[in-house]
C-alpha cells in the first residue's frame, strides 16, 4: 500500500478522552495528516480492536491509511492498513508473515546499531527518535537533536519519520534533517483544535 508519512497522527488515550478518538482523529484528518497510528499500552486487545475498527470506518475514503501500534492480533482483526514496533514489541519478520506484503510495517529505531539490525526487506518506514525529550513517552531513549536525526536518517535505506516532541515549527529543520515526516502525539491531540493544529504542520510544507 502506498502512504504518505509527511504529518503523522499517534493518539493517546487520555489525550484523545474528552474529545473522543474518532472525533479527534477526523478532525486531524480534515487537517490534513496523511498517517493515523492508533496507540494505547494499557487498554485490551479486545477494546483496542473495537476502536480501531471505528477509527478504520470514519477513515473510509479519506486514502489515510491507519497503523495499529505494538499489537499485531489488533491489526489482524481489525483489518488496519499496517503495524507499528517499538524495539521489544516483537518480531517483524513475524509480523510481516501474518500481515502479508501489502501492509504497511514501521519500527522505532534510536541508534545507529538498532538501524544497522533492522531488516529492512521487512519493512516500509523507521520512526527515528525521540528528537526532543518528550513527558508523553516517560520511558523514552536519549534525545537525538537535529544533528543525530540527520545521522540516522542519512543511514537509513527506507523512508523515515521523526518523533519526540515535535511542533509544527520543527517541520523545516525535521525536513533539513533528510527524514520525510513528523509523528506528532500531543501537538495535535492535546491541542484546543485539532484540525487547526494539524493545518499548522501541513501548511509548513508538511504534506
Ligand atoms: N515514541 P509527542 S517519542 C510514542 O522516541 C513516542 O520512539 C517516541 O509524543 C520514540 O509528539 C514518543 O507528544 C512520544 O512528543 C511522542
Amino acid at each position: 500500500m502506498t502512504f504518505d508519512l509527511s504529518v503523522y497522527l499517534i493518539t493517546d488515550p487520555a489525550m484523545c478522552a474528552e474529545r473522543g478518538l474518532v472525533e479527534t482523529m477526523m478532525a486531524a484528518v480534515r487537517g490534513g495528516v496523511t498517517m493515523v497510528q492508533l496507540r494505547d499500552k494499557h487498554a485490551s486487545n479486545a477494546e483496542l480492536i473495537e476502536q480501531a475498527k471505528a477509527l478504520k470506518e470514519a477513515l473510509t475514503g479519506s486514502g489515510v491509511p491507519l497503523i495499529i501500534n505494538d499489537r499485531l492480533e489488533v491489526a489482524l482483526a481489525a483489518g488496519a492498513d499496517g503495524l507499528h514496533i517499538g524495539q521489544t514489541d516483537g518480531d517483524a519478520a513475524a509480523a510481516r508473515k501474518a500481515l502479508g506484503t501489502d501492509a504497511i510495517l514501521g519500527l522505532s529505531i534510536n541508534t545507529h546499531e538498532q538501524l544497522a539490525k533492522a531488516d529492512t526487506s521487512l519493512l516500509d518506514y523507521v520512526g527515528l527518535g525521540p528528537v526532543f525529550a518528550t513527558s508523553t513517552k516517560s520511558d523514552h531513549e536519549a534525545p537525538l537533536g537535529f544533528e543525530g536525526l540527520a545521522a540516522l536518517a542519512s543511514a537509513s535505506a527506507l523512508p523515515s519519520v521523526a518523533i519526540g516532541g515535535l511542533q509544527a515549527q520543527h517541520v523545516g529543520p525535521v525536513r533539513e534533517a533528510g527524514a520525510q515526516g513528523l509523528a506528532i502525539i500531543s501537538a495535535i491531540c492535546a491541542a484546543p483544535d485539532p484540525q487547526a493544529a494539524a493545518e499548522r504542520f501541513t501548511r509548513q510544507g508538511g504534506k
